[in-house]
């Protein structure tokens, strides 16, 4: 008897298993359908795609009594793919969801935004004065999805009567929870909101169990889009995490991905920086506001990550004490164990995704994919690469590309490379040696130690093709100089994909964040030396956002 917790077997979920912990709930996870019976109140934290989730219900026996479940009248609390499967079907699949609520779930509209839809953004209440379940206006709530239900009470007014809030993303108004009778279910992740989140979930599981099923219908309204959505600018926490000489997991910080000390003795090269503990530092920064955290195995590519058990357990002592979402990046590709055994990329995330990871990061292995789509003419994929298969399984949302590119300087005047388009003028700086010259960004692999001929043009388009969701931008040239970020490449990143963008390196004090965000249309922004030195506290970067009229979370 008591609080059930459906898994799937695809996703994170731990991340919702972990709030409960820490706001004192005990829970059992659903292993079969017996299990329904018992329980009296059911939460279904659906992470990941819709076909994923519907058919991994059906291959367990669970889809039928999951439904029975919610038609029993006892307390159920959908999250993400958890809400969407009470709809009646998703554009994403063939396969049907539970149809409790009467309209379709469909993509989101590109041409006037990124997609997925990332990020921290606002919940509008239906009626305000009804019980808010714990939903707060003022609040801001984690969204990652690239399919909605969209509000419309002309084509839908009964499905509209499940509406409880909405939210705007460009010039959209989708449903972001839903709640009648004993269903309640977020599109947004409470487990992943911060301290809003773990108040919704609490407020729910505090609710005497009979209190939950009466929840009336909704009045259908015309909702009028505002000029502009209240989707938040995001500030990233990076952690660059390696072992160093004494084979301690620490997170180190590199000058142009040098991440040694400069000195040197006669025996050694320098000592592997260290600025503190992953986990030490993750919980830090979930406290300082950051509005997601990345932690980057920088050195992966020398092992097996599956074997690479510190890595696995870093990301399991983070996900205990940060709310919200956590990108994990470094060897997500095809790997061999020592003794042999072959692990597929999907096999790599999915470790991550059960530890606690919501998104993860592919740097080296989406050069040699696009590398072999631009081969074949630009196609669609095969099918098989880390990219492809991780996004077919978890949703494109759960899949992240980290670039690493360097800029090449050419002489425009006699410049007869492949990538004479993408030259960049830019107006002020380069090395001394340089000036004058205009320059194409060229991909690395390892970590930059060795250069391949793509271009980042090719390589965002190469991803954005393949199924990516988001495009972590970092430049070698730019890497821990304090500089700022590189407009330019960010601007034509931006110009190349729908997909959202993260812009890194160079981050060297709060006004930088105002460049990017007024200068260019980037979502996200990340850092990491100068939060690691303390020069430059995330509050002081959203302080200053706001007083430029940029949109951040508290
Ligand atoms: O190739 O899939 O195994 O992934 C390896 C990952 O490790 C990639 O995401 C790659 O960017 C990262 N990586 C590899 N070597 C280094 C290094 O520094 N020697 N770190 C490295 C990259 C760059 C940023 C950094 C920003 C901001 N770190 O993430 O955090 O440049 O720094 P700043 O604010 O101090 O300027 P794979």
């Amino acid at each position: 008897m008591g609080l059930y917790l459906l898994d799937y077997g695809a996703g994170n979920v731990q991340s919702l298993a972990n709030s409960l912990t820490k706001l004192g709930y005990e829970f059992t996870w659903v292993a079969q359908p017996e299990d329904f019976h018992k329980a009296t109140s059911l939460i279904f934290p659906g992470v990941g795609a819709f076909e994923t989730a519907i058919a991994h219900l059906e291959s367990r026996g669970l889809f039928q009594p999951l439904k029975e479940y919610i038609q029993s009248g006892k307390p159920y609390f959908g999250i993400c793919i958890g809400m969407q499967v009470l709809f009646e079907s998703s554009t994403e699949a063939t396969r049907k969801g539970l149809g409790i609520v009467p309209c379709p779930i469909e993509s989101f509209d590109a041409s006037d935004k990124a997609v997925p839809h990332i990020g921290w953004n606002s919940a509008d209440l239906i009626t305000p004065s009804d019980d808010t379940e714990g939903v707060q206006p003022s609040s801001y709530y984690y969204f990652v999805h690239s399919y909605r239900a969209k509000y419309d009470a002309d084509t839908y007014p009964d499905a509209m009567t499940w509406v409880h809030a909405t939210t705007q993303y460009g010039q959209e108004t989708f449903i972001s929870s839903v709640r009648k009778g004993n269903v309640f279910g977020t599109q947004f992740h409470p487990e992943k909101s911060g301290k809003a989140g773990l108040a919704l979930i609490d407020a729910w599981l505090r609710k005497p169990e009979a209190a939950h099923t009466h929840a009336p219908p909704a009045p259908l309204r015309n909702l009028i889009p505002k000029p502009t959505h209240s989707l938040t600018k995001r500030i990233i926490a990076c952690m660059d995490v390696r072992a160093n000489d004494q084979g301690d997991l620490v997170v180190t910080k590199g000058d142009q991905y040098d991440v040694r000390e400069k000195i040197v003795t006669a025996n050694s090269a320098g000592a592997v920086r260290n600025l503190g503990k992953p986990v030490a530092l993750a919980a830090k920064y979930f406290e300082a506001g950051a509005d997601e955290l990345c932690l980057l195995n920088i050195t992966s590519f020398r092992h097996s990550p599956l074997q690479d058990q510190p890595m696995l357990a870093v990301v399991r002592a983070a996900a205990e004490c940060v709310f919200v979402p956590l990108t994990i990046g470094g060897g997500i590709k095809d790997t061999v164990d020592p003794d042999g055994t072959k692990r597929s990329a999907l096999e790599v995330a999915g470790a991550y995704f059960r530890a606690g990871a919501d998104k993860v990061s592919i740097g080296s292995e989406a050069v040699y994919t696009v590398e072999r789509l631009r081969a074949s003419g630009w196609q669609k994929g095969d099918g098989t690469s880390a990219i492809e298969t991780i996004a077919h399984t978890y949703g494109r949302q759960a899949v992240v590309v980290s670039i690493d590119p360097k800029r090449v300087y050419v002489d425009p005047k006699t410049y007869e490379g492949p990538y004479q388009d993408e030259l960049v003028y830019g107006k002020e700086d380069g090395p001394e040696n340089e000036r004058g010259k205009a320059w194409w960004y060229q991909c690395t692999v390892s970590g930059g130690r060795e250069v391949r001929d793509v271009s980042v043009v090719e390589l965002a388009k190469g991803v954005d093709i393949l199924g990516a969701g988001e495009i972590l931008v970092n430049l070698i040239d730019r890497d821990g100089t304090g500089l700022g970020f590189d407009l330019d490449l960010v601007n034509l990143v931006k110009r190349t994909v729908k997909i959202p963008v993260v812009a890194s390196s160079g981050a060297g004090s709060a006004q930088h964040f105002v460049d990017v965000f007024r200068d260019t249309p980037v979502e996200a922004a990340l850092a990491a030396g100068i939060f690691h030195r303390e020069e430059v506290k995330i509050s002081a970067v959203k302080q200053a956002l706001r007083e430029n009229s940029i949109n951040v979370r508290d």
